[in-house]
């Protein structure tokens, strides 16, 4: 996540991006300057999503509030070496807070995308980024607007319909993160606390989903779902404020969003159609609620893990997901919904699925390899990753989670598809899905920012203490 780091990177000790960005869709004059900096580059690619920022903030923080005696404090809040008295997950949490509060700088205002594929130009150093968006290289990036509807500057236009998926998402890390700085530092959680509420009343207000903009490609996030969101919000609004009227509403987002929004009740879907790819809301909103509606929201989760079950059950290697594009993030979020699901229901009966979906990450695969850079120190993991600081700079990944195994349908019809060294897996692929550790495999080899921040809640339940 720190390697990710947008404005300052600690990894590469550089500063980046300083000029994000110039407003689109904004209720201002198109191209006003706005304060967009921070936040992370969502992949090898340096745009920036609050689709997929806002998940990582919250998935860190709902780590940390499960177990918060698990994490040390090695960095400060810039990342550098050197403790500053805080567990280094809410300092990166704190980067994500930061760049939430700074997207929603008005309370009918709320910045969704910073720049779009114009990016893909090769890889490149972040600060000497080559990308033009009109102002020449390395400057000015377009800092888009939700508005609850398409956009999209050049040919393609997205599907939006509204912006409840991104303001309750961002409402909910920032709700979550107003408790957990309550002792910290009050007047930020005051801070964090009054977004939260006013992106709760956007969301209201403009229910239905705002989507990632594209300029030259169809290509973008197609998220369709929001009452996930819009529950998770509710849910750490009324633990934050007590405020009955937030409760209410999440459980009527709960019912709404019930297993309808969930990719495991389903063979496949569109690239981050249903995303996230677990409902937090569903566990959130689960601690302050009566017994029979805990057991609704227990069966909700149950109900998707048995659909993937019996697809595992016919799998040699017991993993039951679909193999879309980002399997690795699907494997993540199962795995954390089996976990969630015994925290919840106290229920011990899938340990060894857990434990399968687990292992599939970390090498009991056909591939007989780690989905994590780095991890294990002395086993076979993704060396020649799809992204600049690997490419340009020679630099490792630590911690990296790839996008992991396709399916050989999508992958025999991606563009631009070539690999640059010998596949150390011939004999070990199979006819049905594909993996290969090559820079030039973006489909599978390529660590994304949040399907890592999604892998932390899993790393910290196998952690010790
Ligand atoms: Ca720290
Ligand atoms: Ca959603
Ligand atoms: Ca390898």
């Amino acid at each position: 996540m720190r390697q990710q780091r947008c404005g300052y990177n600690p990894t590469m000790d550089m500063v980046c991006h300083q000029e994000d960005g110039r407003s689109f869709f904004g209720p201002m004059p198109d191209s006003t300057f706005v304060d967009a900096s921070g936040g992370w580059h969502d992949a090898g690619d340096q745009l920036k999503y609050l689709i997929t920022g806002s998940y990582a903030t919250g998935h860190l923080l709902m780590a940390h509030q499960l177990f918060p005696n698990r994490f040390e404090d090695k960095v400060n809040a810039l990342g550098q070496p050197g403790g500053n008295g805080i567990p280094d997950v809410l300092d990166e949490a704190k980067w994500g807070l930061d760049w939430l509060l700074k997207l929603h700088p008005a309370p009918d205002q709320l910045i969704h995308q910073i720049a779009d594929d114009r990016d893909h130009r090769g890889f490149k150093i972040p600060n000497q980024d080559n990308s033009d968006y009109g102002w020449g290289e390395n400057s000015y990036r377009p800092a888009y607007f939700a508005t609850g509807k398409p956009q999209g500057l050049g040919k393609y236009k997205s599907e939006s319909t509204g912006m409840a998926n991104i303001a309750g998402r961002s409402a909910a890390a920032l709700a979550l993160g107003a408790r957990i700085w309550k002792e910290i530092d009050e007047a930020f959680s005051i801070q964090c606390l009054r977004a939260a509420k006013s992106l709760y009343a956007l969301g209201r207000k403009y229910e239905g989903y705002q989507q990632g903009n594209s300029y030259g490609a169809p290509y973008r996030y197609n998220e369709e779902t929001w009452n996930d969101d819009m529950e998770w919000a509710g849910a750490e609004l009324y633990k934050a404020t007590g405020e009955s009227s937030y409760l209410t509403q999440a459980k009527d987002y709960a019912l709404k969003s019930s297993n309808a929004d969930s990719w495991t009740v389903r063979d496949s879907a569109a690239h981050y159609q249903l995303y996230p790819f677990i409902n937090l809301g569903h566990f959130s909103l689960h601690e302050v609620v009566d017994q029979n509606f805990k057991k609704t929201l227990e069966n909700f989760y149950q109900e998707g893990i048995e659909y993937t079950l019996k697809k595992a059950q016919t799998s040699p290697f017991e993993v039951g997901i679909p193999f879309i594009w980002c399997s690795n993030n699907l494997m993540t979020s199962l795995a954390t919904q089996l976990i969630l699901f015994e925290k919840m229901s106290g229920n011990t009966q899938y340990q060894p699925y857990l434990i399968a979906q687990r292992d599939w990450l970390f090498g009991k695969n056909p591939w007989g390899t780690s989905m994590f850079t780095g991890i294990p120190r002395h086993g076979d993991f993704p060396v020649y990753v799809h992204t600049a600081p690997y490419v340009k700079l020679g630099l490792e990944i630590p911690g990296g989670l790839v996008d992991g195994p396709i399916f050989r349908t999508i992958h025999s019809n991606l563009i631009g598809l070539t690999l640059e060294r010998p596949d150390d897996y011939i004999g070990r692929q199979n006819p049905f899905i594909v993996y290969h550790d090559a820079v030039g495999d973006y489909s599978t080899n390529e660590p994304t920012m949040d399907g890592t921040a999604g892998s932390i809640l899993m790393m910290t339940y196998f952690s010790r203490e």
